[in-house]
């Protein structure tokens, strides 16, 4: 397991590089240029300064999160080839640098879904919360109408400057099916993996975030069954998944475990959180230890010691603690200690498995 550490660029980041490489075990960024729309081709010159500050805080950078989808290609629309065409430069641009792994999602409209950023828990801290009664059933048309009445009523996605364009894609996708989605995906692989193995760079879907269909939106990477499907969709091992225990977790029917297990060669990347998931359906982001929350995080790392997981790993989300003032979800406090569980339980597992070997021998 190698430790990365999202970080949101020069300026755009509450965390530093300096710190970053304090904490034990990271030896790279998870990283992108967030000023830079979906669809576009990435500019060398913007590659390489992010690169020169990496390598003179001593991090790699080979895992990029994320080249975004343009709507067009998720929508199967004419112009996705040209927005595909621009992916395939980006790709044969980031191997320059050496990007090995890039984490995408095909998640229409929102790459992920929360009705809260600063919930409180019990011991004072906050995180990210979603409120499901909130988003279930609402006419996503309807939600607008009302924000827009309502000023103070509003979600993280939901500024009122981003209205009418929300608007507009939800119309687009009126007429767009799980299935069509579906095809859409394949088109995508079809074009975008030989490009991505000639240049000897993993693909890795992340998860829909929320795994559920919202808004009358389709979603398609929302459990074990559908992983199974997607990789079988263009099967290479340059096609892989990001598996995120959080989003994934965020339904208490996903048998995560048993996830790393099956998938543990088309896993070039991983994000591993805790969530703890009510009754009703409501979903907390907690810390990362198991028994904060309803995902098995020290099963799913022992999972992960066991196979002798090679690929990269990050903490995802943390809670917000110590008044830390940070991105929603990305301070330093939270992620810093659930790394530090994450290799407790890793090392451990680790040389379990290194112990057994050696009585073989
Ligand atoms: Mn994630």
């Amino acid at each position: 397991m190698k430790m990365v550490f999202r970080w949101f660029g020069e300026g755009n980041d509450t965390v530093s590089l300096d710190q970053i490489r304090q904490i034990p075990g990271v030896e790279g960024i998870v990283w992108s240029l967030h000023d830079v729309p979906a669809g576009e081709e990435w500019p060398m010159d913007k590659i390489m300064a992010v690169k020169e500050q990496a390598d003179r805080a001593g991090l790699h950078l080979k895992v990029v999160e994320s080249v975004n989808i343009h709507e067009d290609i998720k929508l199967g629309l004419p112009s996705r080839d040209l927005y595909i065409d621009n992916y395939k430069k980006t790709i044969a641009k980031l191997a320059q640098v050496g990007v090995k792994v890039i984490c995408y999602n095909f998640m229409p409209v929102f790459d992920w879904l929360r009705t809260d950023l600063h919930k409180e828990l019990e011991d004072g801290s906050t995180a990210l919360f979603y409120e499901k009664s909130k988003i279930a059933d609402i006419d996503p048309f309807d939600l607008v109408k009302e924000i827009n009445k309502n000023s103070k009523l509003t979600m993280p996605g939901w500024e009122p400057e981003r209205l009418a364009h929300l608007t507009k894609l939800f119309e687009a996708y009126k007429g767009v099916s799980q299935e069509d989605l579906w095809a859409n995906c394949k088109y995508f692989l079809d074009e975008i993996i030989p490009v991505a193995a000639q240049h000897d760079i993993k693909m890795a879907i992340h998860p829909d975030d929320p795994p559920w269909p919202i808004f009358g939106l389709p979603r398609i990477i929302t459990g074990q069954d559908n992983i199974r499907r997607f990789l079988s969709l263009h099967d290479s091992p340059y096609n892989g998944i990001t598996l995120c225990s959080g989003s994934m977790g965020a339904n208490p029917e996903n048998d995560i475990v048993s996830m790393v297990h099956e998938f543990i060669d088309r896993i070039p990347f991983t994000h591993i959180r805790n969530v703890r998931v009510y009754e009703n359906g409501d979903f907390i982001e907690t810390s990362h230890r198991t028994q904060d929350g309803t995902v098995d995080i020290a099963g799913i790392v022992q999972a992960y010691a066991e196979e002798g997981f090679e690929g990269f790993a990050r903490p995802d989300h943390g809670r917000h603690i110590w008044d830390e003032q940070c991105r929603p979800g990305y301070g330093l406090y939270d992620r810093a200690l659930g790394i530090m569980y994450l290799w407790g339980v890793w090392d451990s597992h680790r040389r379990t498995v290194e112990a057994a070997k050696g009585s073989v021998k």
